[in-house]
């Protein structure tokens, strides 16, 4: 079943670069509702676990060192087709060839510090969304 919900965070490179509210400021102005927030950071083991898809790429081992090296924001996100929108409002994996105007074009410094994730599908965004947030966090 689709639904009208993603799942995003904010990566390490994002928040040390003071571009937390810029970003937010986006997502709500692309006409996404916050359900969910939380600021955290991530250990060796949780990111290992979330990216564990990742496990048997070349970076793995890099990706989890960035995405453990700060804080992050953690967000589940609604708007009607949230997880197609968000990526497009995102823009490629790799900054250089992100669109103008989108948050990893604007925001992000390579294709690993690429300041925000975003889902790629509507059951993983279901999966990342209970990863982060209990039920009762959601509102
Ligand atoms: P995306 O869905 O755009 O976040 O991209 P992927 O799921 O393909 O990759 C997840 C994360 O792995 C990226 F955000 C950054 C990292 N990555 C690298 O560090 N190097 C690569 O070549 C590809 C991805």
């Amino acid at each position: 079943m689709a639904t009208n919900r993603t799942f995003t965070m904010i990566k390490p490179d994002a928040v040390g670069n003071g571009h937390i509210g810029a970003i937010l400021n986006d997502i709500i102005a692309a006409g996404f509702k916050i359900v969910a927030m939380k600021y955290t950071h991530l250990t060796e083991k949780s990111a290992g676990d979330f990216y564990a898809i990742h496990k048997e790429r070349p970076f793995f081992g890099e990706l989890v060192e960035f995405m453990t090296s700060g804080p992050i924001v953690a967000a589940i996100l609604e708007k009607e087709n949230a997880v197609e929108d968000f990526r497009k409002l995102i823009g490629s994996t790799d900054p250089k060839k992100a669109e103008e105007g989108t948050i990893r074009n604007k925001y992000a410094d390579s294709i690993e510090a690429n300041a925000v994730h975003g889902s790629d599908s509507d059951e993983n965004a279901a999966i990342e969304g209970d990863f982060f947030f209990s039920k009762l966090e959601r509102f």
